[in-house]
């Protein structure tokens, strides 16, 4: 990118050059790729969400995935990580066996940055704010805000000020509420088409599963049988990355979390990925743009492997 960031970031795209990749890519591959607005955030910019498949166009019976990116505004890895997924999808549909299979049988849909008014925030002026959450008022935390136990158990907060303020309701937050609205219009004579679905974050280097609101491995909604193929894919991933495994309740209580209400309210097989770094000390939120290819290509197979067992 060509923005005013401090020197080693200059890889990673703000909010205009993500649209710009995204626009090339879709004119690259128009029967491909489709990219449409799901609606406005808080300060008016749009969301987008980009349709990969084949007959991309036509609403197909296929199995749908989705991936989510962004939803916390310094996490800007995750963003470059949306981009590659459709970036990848495309340009490699014609060459790698295994994604055409993907793309011709799926249809995959990509949010590559849901909380854009946080993510400009946090750079505005070459600075590094750190900016965890959205825009509205002193700002609430998108992954507090989701309409499954909001704000049950001690894993958010109700303070304004704090980094994991909830809001004042659930589904407070225009962000919230666009993927919430774009989630529940895939639900087709019944049924939701979305069967799987990772939401991209940074740090740690995890790949983590519902439920997050709660210890306990198994709970109203989650059976012993559904906890074991949470755990079993998310292993089978993250042996692909490096990452480690856990439900993400054993890294601590978090409520109103999008992977909850995924799975509590749509039974989506719904990960949140913790990308590089592991800890503060290589870069934290801000690791320089060098990492950018390693780290996100890092994630290809596990990408596949989401894909693969969509049809599930
Ligand atoms: N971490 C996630 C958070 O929202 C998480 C971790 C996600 C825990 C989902 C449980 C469930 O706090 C970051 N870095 O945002
Ligand atoms: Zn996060």
């Amino acid at each position: 990118g060509t923005r005013d960031f401090p020197s080693g970031y200059a890889g990673y795209h703000n909010l205009a050059e993500l649209n710009a990749e995204l626009n090339k890519t879709v004119a690259a591959y128009p029967a491909l790729a489709k990219i449409s607005s799901i609606g406005k955030s808080h300060e008016g910019r749009d969301l987008t969400v980009v349709k990969i498949s084949d007959n991309v166009g036509t609403d197909e019976n296929e199995p749908e995935v989705l991936f989510t990116c962004g939803q916390h505004a310094r996490e800007h890895l995750t963003i470059e990580m949306c981009l590659r997924i459709v970036q990848r999808l495309t340009s490699t549909y014609a060459t790698d066996a295994a994604v055409k299979r993907y793309v011709d049988s799926r249809e995959i849909w990509v949010v590559a940055n849901v909380n854009p008014d946080g993510s400009e925030y946090d750079i505005a002026s070459g600075q590094f704010r750190s900016w965890r959450k959205n825009r509205q008022g002193a700002g609430t935390d998108l992954n507090r805000n989701w309409d499954f136990k909001w704000g049950c158990c001690g894993g958010s907060s109700g303070s304004t000020g704090s980094e994991t303020y909830r809001g004042p309701s659930p589904f407070s937050a225009p962000e919230t509420q666009r993927v919430r609205d774009f989630v529940n219009s895939r639900v087709v004579g019944g049924k939701q088409q979305i069967t799987s679905h990772i939401d991209w974050h940074t740090y740690s280097e995890l790949v983590l599963w519902p439920y997050g609101y709660t210890n306990a491995d198994t709970a109203p909604g989650l059976d012993a049988d559904q906890a074991r193929t949470f755990s079993t894919l998310g292993r089978q991933m993250a042996q692909t990355n490096g990452y480690t495994p856990q439900q993400s309740s054993d890294l601590y209580i978090t409520d109103g979390g999008i992977n909850d209400w995924m799975w509590g309210v749509h039974k989506i097989w719904s990960y949140t990925f913790e990308m590089y770094p592991k800890d503060a000390w290589s870069g934290g939120f801000y690791p320089r743009d060098t990492v950018i290819e390693r780290e996100t290509s890092r994630n290809d197979k596990a990408v596949n492997l989401l894909l693969e067992y969509a049809d599930c």
